[in-house]
């Protein structure tokens, strides 16, 4: 072999080693990489709506803890006697010094301001802003949503047992991603014997 034939042939190499990719490679190639991301999108997704509603539920937990803590407080420190422990209708103020409406029935949006009772869960929650007039009750009066945790509702059921023990129920709804709805429930047992005095 000539030196000639040789150059030829190691130009013929390197021409075909600078071709790079065929038209169909880059093709393939493409949709490889278009799969890959599509899995990536869908994980990405998934990530955040799983972290969307581990958030919903640690809020509705710390809700029904904050609630049931709650109750138990208003038993320590004798704010209600045992007997006014109840949802509306069921309330005993036959030995209390101040009436008790009682825990609202069914489910009601939590609002960051227990109203004048200074309990929370009862029907004058405060949820409503007075409006211009500064005044409630009017009919400027409007929702303001600052005062309510936005996609939680919330029912506190108390059940007697007996003259001495009941049950406190506390379920909170949130709606997630999706209009999904989700609920955490806590239950508590409340006897009569006030631990602290305060
Ligand atoms: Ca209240």
């Amino acid at each position: 072999m000539s030196n000639k034939t040789e150059r030829n042939s190691a130009q013929e190499k390197s021409k075909k080693a600078q071709q790079g990719f065929s038209l169909i490679e880059a093709i393939i190639a493409i949709f490889i990489l278009t799969i890959g991301l599509i899995g990536t999108a869908a994980a990405v997704t998934y990530a955040l709506e799983f972290s969307t509603i581990s958030r919903n539920v640690t809020k509705a937990k710390l809700v029904v803890v904050a609630s049931i803590e709650e109750v138990e407080s208003l038993r320590n420190s004798r704010r209600l006697n045992f007997k006014q422990f109840a949802n509306v209708g069921s309330v005993d103020n036959s030995d209390a010094q101040n009436n008790f409406m009682g825990f609202s029935d069914g489910y009601s949006m939590v609002s960051s301001s227990p109203g004048p009772d200074g309990v929370n869960g009862t029907a004058d929650d405060i949820s409503t802003a007075p409006g211009n007039d500064g005044v409630f009750g009017t009919p400027d009066d409007t929702v303001d949503m600052k005062l309510l945790r936005s996609g939680y509702i919330r029912q506190i059921q108390i059940v007697n047992l007996s003259a001495n023990l009941k049950k406190v129920i506390v379920r909170v709804r949130y709606t997630s991603v999706n209009g999904k709805v989700g609920e955490i429930v806590g239950v508590s047992y409340l006897n009569n014997d006030a631990r602290t005095t305060i």
